[in-house]
């Protein structure tokens, strides 16, 4: 695994090397001060909590509704929840959201660009609130979700952006009291396509790798990154298999974060 400690100073450099996979994670401490992380999760204290405007789990929610949610047979419009939701969380909570941006922007070195289809508005980050004495989210890479995307869609978005190899930018914004780390895997989804839909929810979730070995494969090692308040890290979450392990404590483990990729047109793309 190829971890990088960093500096803002030096981020313009390290995000082309994420993309030519020199690097496969990276995090910056103290992304926001104690008062702008503080101001965040009081802001989303308030957010609904019905299912209009949550993906809800047993294990958690997401708040907007995250892009993977306009399925095979959803239609790709305004009528799917995850536009409607999306606008909800970018009228409620612009500024922060505006602020979270051009940080991103300042610690990458570039501008951002945020993805519409027509009229059709992507959220730019979302939150992810993952329960206490809960299994955290299951071991997933992001391409391992594309066959299930409505078609349509995944169809744009690879013309526009190499979605094969977006990056997950998150920030954290209340680290669990026990657990909860960030587990990366030695394996990526070019050398190991699994179509997760098929898999059981204990191999999902077992971070000695399971679901690897019972297809043969061999040398399975991961690494755990424990959160930490205030932390932003950034890792190639396209191809890296990867999951949250369970999260211990009593307190949720609360992050934001969006996906990030090379546009066709040399910009930089980014959507939750
Ligand atoms: O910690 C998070 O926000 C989720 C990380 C993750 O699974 C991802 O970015 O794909």
């Amino acid at each position: 695994m190829n971890y990088s400690d960093s500096d803002i100073s030096n981020y313009y450099i390290k995000i082309q090397r994420f993309f030519d996979k020199e690097i496969d994670i990276s995090s910056i401490q103290s992304f926001l001060s104690e008062d702008e992380i503080s101001l965040f999760l009081a802001k989303l204290k308030s957010h609904p909590q019905d299912s209009t405007y949550n993906v809800r789990m047993d294990d958690g929610y997401f708040y907007p509704f995250p892009y993977s949610t306009i399925h095979d047979k959803a239609s790709f419009d305004n009528s799917h929840p995850y536009f409607t939701s999306s606008e909800d969380f970018e009228n409620k909570h612009k500024r922060l959201i505006d602020l979270l941006q051009n940080k991103l922007e300042e610690a990458l070195g570039v501008e951002l660009f945020p993805i519409h289809y027509g009229n059709l508005e992507f959220s730019r980050f979302n939150c992810r609130i993952l329960h206490a004495k809960k299994n955290g989210i299951d071991i997933h890479c992001e391409n391992a979700f594309i066959p299930q995307l409505n078609p349509a869609m995944t169809e744009w978005m690879e013309s526009i952006m190499d979605l094969k190899n977006a990056l997950s930018f998150l920030l954290v914004l209340q680290a669990p009291n026990e657990h909860g780390e960030l587990i990366l895997f030695n394996k990526e989804w070019d050398d190991l396509p699994i179509l997760i839909g098929h898999e059981s929810y204990e191999d999902r979730h077992d971070i000695d790798g399971a679901m690897f070995k019972k297809r043969g494969v061999e040398n399975i090692t991961h690494q755990s990154f424990p959160p930490q308040n205030g932390e932003a890290i950034f890792f190639r979450a396209a191809q890296i298999w990867h999951g949250i392990n369970k999260i211990g404590g009593a307190q949720p483990r609360i992050t934001i974060g969006c996906f990030i990729a090379k546009g066709k047109d040399g910009k930089i793309y980014f959507w939750a």
